[in-house]
């Protein structure tokens, strides 16, 4: 059904769509929260492949795979462990950084418009103050910032206010200690090899200097020792600084 004039248009399976609305109302009734997605007591070892819709193929699956190891973490493990582990209500947006095409890659909602990209201006910390607003717009489920290190030194001072406001804001801070994007740019297209490091931030210092909850995940099994339920639930930030594959190359140049 599509009419100009409808406030809520609505495509696919109407019983099927209201059906699954009526399940999240009750339990939004019955508990007085958004329920967090059933991953179930085996998902740290559940194959890559149920985090890629069937039908689509990625470059490279392992890098978004949710099994548990000590391995660097690759970024889109990151978006794959966030998206299963939070509330579907949950509002992401994606700074200017690597995090764009890792992302338009690798990041696979069952919201599509859960999704912000800011690629027309492309600055760098955009997605840092955009959250805070996303979280003053609807403070049901958390609003989340990914940001890269270089972007989240840029403004990473919004926090505040939504310590101030107390506001469900996830800062997620990818942190590659340095200008990733810009480095493996240079690196695919041949150019002179300068420093593009950043110097060793605690982000998670910063975040609690703020008043902020924070936590500092370095290896996948990292993850499963957060209590993603007050995480999702809490009103205030928190920021989740991950110590991330610098070497692991994103698809850019990909043609
Ligand atoms: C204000 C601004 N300055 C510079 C750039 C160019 N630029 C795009 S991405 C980037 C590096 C981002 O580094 P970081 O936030 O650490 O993310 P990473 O690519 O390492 O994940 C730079 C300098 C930009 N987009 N905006
Ligand atoms: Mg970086």
């Amino acid at each position: 059904m599509r009419s100009p004039m409808a406030r809520l248009q609505i495509e696919g399976d109407m019983v099927a769509l209201f059906r699954e609305i009526n399940i999240r109302l009750k339990t939004l009734q019955r508990k007085g929260r958004l329920p967090l997605p059933s991953i179930g007591a085996t998902a740290a070892s559940k194959a890559p492949d149920s985090y890629v819709p069937a039908g689509i193929s990625v470059i490279n699956p392992a890098s978004c795979a949710t099994t548990r190891s000590d391995a660097p973490i690759k970024a889109p493990q990151v978006y794959a462990e966030l998206i299963r582990r939070l509330p579907r209500e949950t509002r992401y947006f994606i700074d200017n950084s690597n995090s764009v095409p890792w992302s338009i890659h690798y990041f696979f909602h069952p919201r599509p418009q859960s999704y912000h990209l800011s690629i027309e201006f492309a600055t760098m910390a955009w997605a840092v103050g955009a959250a805070v607003g996303g979280a003053f717009g609807n403070r049901r489920a958390p609003s989340v910032c990914i940001a890269g290190d270089g972007c989240y030194l840029m403004s990473g001072q919004e926090i505040t206010v939504a310590v101030e406001r107390q506001l469900p804001v996830l800062f997620v801070v990818l942190n590659d200690r340095g200008y990733g994007l810009i480095r493996h740019g240079h690196r695919i297209a041949g150019k002179e090899d300068v420093d593009f490091s950043i110097p060793p931030v605690d982000f998670a210092m910063m975040g609690r200097a703020a008043g902020a909850e924070a936590f500092t995940i370095r290896s996948m099994k990292d993850f499963d020792a957060l209590d993603w339920q007050a995480l999702a639930d809490r009103q205030g930030p928190t920021l989740l600084e991950v110590m991330i594959d610098p070497e692991e190359q994103p698809p850019i140049a990909m043609a």
